[in-house]
């Protein structure tokens, strides 16, 4: 029979965490991945010699004085998209960004985020919670939980780390996946900060958000226990047939 060809591991992720969103009312969105500095950190609050800024190893298109950048998450689709869309906002944005960094088995110069944006009236981290612990269990396996651990992001208060229970192990703390610790470190989230919605033009006294990100990649290489990174980028066609 003739070969049909496959899809990539990451594009069956995306299929999935798009499915799983749309189903619930979320609009896929995409933009641009050459960027301003405006979209991809000062409308993010996070202005120009914040030490924050370190936080992002950039790539930026020369001179560096045009303040034109590959992105280094997809944050910036949602502000363009708040900008031309008056709430209730439920969007699920995944796309290619970009970090100057050497490369290792968990690290690749471009790899793929996923971000998902609510804003609404009286929007909660309860909300947030909910959202990613029944995301979480479709995802991984049914009964996988989430746990919040404070953190900062200059995008988000608060802002916490999320962690899922070890879908290996149980949560019974003795397998490599979770490193004996039963959790799993899988993204990042908060409640969209106030300074961002205003500088947007939503009234942060009549809506409130959340926000999440987190890295395809990375959810890919644990689901389907891929051990290095730079498997997805080599070109090697045997790489997709397994999946
Ligand atoms: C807007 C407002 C808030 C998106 C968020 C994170 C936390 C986060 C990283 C996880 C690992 C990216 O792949 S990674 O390096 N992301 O921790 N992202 S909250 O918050 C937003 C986005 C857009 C307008």
């Amino acid at each position: 029979m003739k070969s049909k060809g496959y899809l990539h591991p990451i594009t069956h992720t995306i299929n999935d965490i798009n499915a799983y969103f749309t189903d619930r009312g979320f609009d896929t969105v995409d933009g641009p991945e050459l960027e301003t500095e405006h979209y991809n950190f000062d409308a993010l609050n996070i202005p120009k010699d914040h030490p924050a800024r370190d936080m992002w190893d950039t790539f930026w298109i020369q001179p560096k004085t045009a303040g034109k950048l590959l992105r280094t998450h997809t944050s910036p689709v949602q502000v363009r998209y708040m900008e031309k869309h008056k709430p209730p906002i439920r969007i699920i944005v995944p796309g290619k960004t970009y970090r100057y960094e050497a490369t290792d088995a968990t690290h690749e110069a471009q790899f793929y985020q996923v971000e998902g944006l609510v804003v609404d009236k009286s929007i909660s981290l309860a909300h947030l919670k909910g959202t990613l612990d029944d995301f979480f269990g479709y995802f991984f396996a049914k009964g996988v939980h989430v746990r919040f651990r404070p953190s900062y992001f200059p995008f988000t208060e608060p802002s916490v780390e999320v962690d899922v229970s070890c879908f290996r192990c149980d949560g019974e703390k003795g397998c490599p996946i979770c490193k004996g610790t039963g959790w799993i470190e899988i993204m990042g989230a908060g409640m969209v900060h106030p300074k961002v919605l205003e500088g947007v033009g939503i009234s942060s006294k009549d809506w409130s958000g959340f926000a999440f990100g987190g890295g395809i990649d990375r959810l890919t290489m644990l689901k389907y226990r891929i051990d290095d990174i730079r498997l997805f980028y080599n070109g090697d066609a045997r790489l997709p047939i397994q999946f």
